[in-house]
């Protein structure tokens, strides 16, 4: 053989091992999200992907219930433990009912961690937050009160299901907290599923029955759209404002027809990479403990604290300036 050839014929060798080193992964990860269909946990799915390429031979296995049901998390769960998964990193729809098969998985080894909406202490390792969840809360009535003329006026809450914890975290702490806004009150809570559907006809049932609501706080990504879109069909645009927790790229259009005057949200991408890097920190030997730092990859640690819960970083506020700027990331 020539020696040229001979050094085409190694370099295709050692690429083809190469490639083979870079697809055997020897951990692997499932990401089970509330509902499949969600762009909030697309975009997560996204950053839990380039965890684990950045963290090399790991693999993310995506997958959740079609609709937001425990039930169907905890169906998800089971074929997990049968697959032998190394971590499961759950958003939970309900904090309770996901305890038992939770801790099946823990008793054969699966390393568990929740993310975004948490799961009760005993079963999991460990809670990533995205943000504090006092500061989400006060987050959402400053973005209400800014909607209202003089900050003054009745305002309704459009949640995802009732089960889903961290709506209802993100609920106590607007009901905490709204005495720091004097003009605002907040009549009632309706639940949407986090179904565009029934979120939809929520928003319309609510334009009914309370016609004095000029405010409607939907602190879920689902429930958001839905609610803006309901607004504007009904001609209320001006009338009646919907604020919340959204992604730009699916509220650019309800900013740009007046439904919506602004809204908050963090990363989801940086989130989802967050829960990755942290499933994969706990099965390569890392302890959970108060106080741990846990390292994040290019987002630095997370220091864990009572209840092995940590907070990432501050939610961000988008509106007519920034949002055609953030629609095109997430
Ligand atoms: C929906 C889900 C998710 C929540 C976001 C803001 O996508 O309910 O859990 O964090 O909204």
């Amino acid at each position: 053989m020539s020696p040229l050839r001979k050094l085409v014929v190694s370099t295709a060798l050692a690429s083809v091992l190469m490639a083979g080193a870079a697809q055997a992964a020897n951990v692997r990860i499932a990401l089970v999200v509330k509902s499949l269909g969600n762009g909030f946990f697309d975009a997560a799915h996204k950053g839990a992907d380039e965890a684990a390429k950045a963290i090399g031979g790991v693999e993310i296995i995506y997958t959740g219930p079609t609709t937001t049901t425990a039930e169907g998390q905890i169906d998800v769960i089971n074929a997990l433990i049968s697959q032998k998964v190394d971590a499961i990193a759950i958003s939970a729809n309900d904090k309770d009912a996901v305890v038992p098969v939770l801790k099946k998985a823990m008793q054969r080894g699966i390393k568990v961690i929740s993310w975004d909406s948490a799961v009760a202490p005993a079963g999991r390792m460990l809670h990533l937050n995205p943000s504090s969840n006092e500061l989400i809360g006060n987050m959402c009535l400053k973005l209400a009160a800014d909607a209202l003329p003089g900050g003054k006026g009745d305002a309704a809450i459009l949640s995802a299901t009732a089960t889903s914890t961290n709506q209802n975290t993100w609920i106590a702490e607007m009901k905490k907290q709204v005495s720091k806004y004097p003009g605002l009150n907040i009549v009632t809570t309706v639940y949407g599923d986090d179904l565009s559907d029934k979120s939809y006809r929520e928003t319309q049932g609510l334009l009914q029955t309370h016609p004095e609501v000029k405010v409607i706080i939907a602190p879920t990504s689902v429930g958001i759209v839905a609610a803006a879109q309901a607004v504007k069909d009904a001609g209320k645009i001006g009338q009646v404002f919907v604020t919340g927790l959204g992604l730009p790229s699916e509220m650019a259009g309800a900013v740009h027809s007046g439904a919506t005057k602004s809204f908050a949200i963090w990363n989801p991408i940086d989130l989802g990479y967050s829960a990755a890097y942290l499933a994969d920190d706990l099965v390569k030997g890392t302890k959970a403990e108060p106080g741990a730092e846990m390292p994040i990859g290019r987002m630095g640690k997370l220091k864990l604290e009572a209840n092995d819960e940590g907070a990432m970083a501050d939610p961000f506020v988008y509106d007519k300036s920034n949002v055609d700027e953030f629609a095109k990331i997430f």
